[in-house]
């Protein structure tokens, strides 16, 4: 079983993102199943672009897509991706949709098919802060998460896939009173939340 696990760099204010980190952390292979990582651009639509034909060659059976969500406390996998692109700060691109579908005529919404519940239950057992998030939010993270669900349900591919936020980890620079966690947490959080898909 192959999983393709995707990431983002810097955007807005924050400099770094420790899901660009974690791509570079990550070992090749886990319990022997391939591992392949794409960091993706944070830009609208362009990120599906990009990750497309990486999906086609790599044909992965699942799609592990990490963002960070800074000001949260917790690793919060996201349990739904909506039709919708509304932001206040722009893309790195200097996109700045107000109220657009991204597919027309698309569904409104899909629901992860990753194992939720699992990869709740096994960082809570680690005590690793963690809760099931119902909205990634309107900027690029749900836009790729959208897409790749989109993508799988019209092209009627057996893939699972979905999306982890993950906070701001404590060697970035950030507001001091915001929650971090130490990057070898997440990369670890990341690790056992990928053996719950395998
Ligand atoms: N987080 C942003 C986009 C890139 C990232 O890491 C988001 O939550 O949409």
């Amino acid at each position: 079983m192959k999983i393709l696990i995707t990431g983002f760099g810097a955007f807005l204010t924050n400099e770094e993102n420790p899901t660009r980190e974690i791509l570079k952390l990550l070992p090749k292979t886990i319990k022997g199943h391939p591992l392949v990582t794409c960091e993706l651009p944070v830009v609208f639509d362009e990120c599906f672009d990009y990750l497309k034909p990486v999906i086609d060659n790599e044909k992965p059976d699942a799609i592990f897509m990490l963002g960070l969500a800074g000001g949260r406390k917790a690793i919060t996998p996201e349990r739904v991706a909506i039709n919708m692109k509304d932001t206040t700060g722009s893309d790195n691109n200097g996109n700045l949709p107000k109220d657009e579908v991204i597919i027309k005529g698309g569904k409104n919404a899909y629901f992860s098919t990753l194992p939720l519940r699992k990869m709740e239950s096994v960082l809570k057992e680690k005590h690793i802060p963690v809760s099931i998030s119902n909205t990634a939010g309107l900027f690029v993270c749900n836009n790729i998460m959208y897409h790749v669900l989109s993508y799988i349900d019209h092209n009627g591919l057996d893939i699972k896939a979905g999306f982890v936020h993950v906070p701001f980890m404590d060697e970035q620079e950030k507001k001091e009173e915001a929650f971090s966690l130490p990057l070898y947490d997440i990369l670890e959080a990341v690790i056992d939340m990928l053996k719950t898909v395998l």
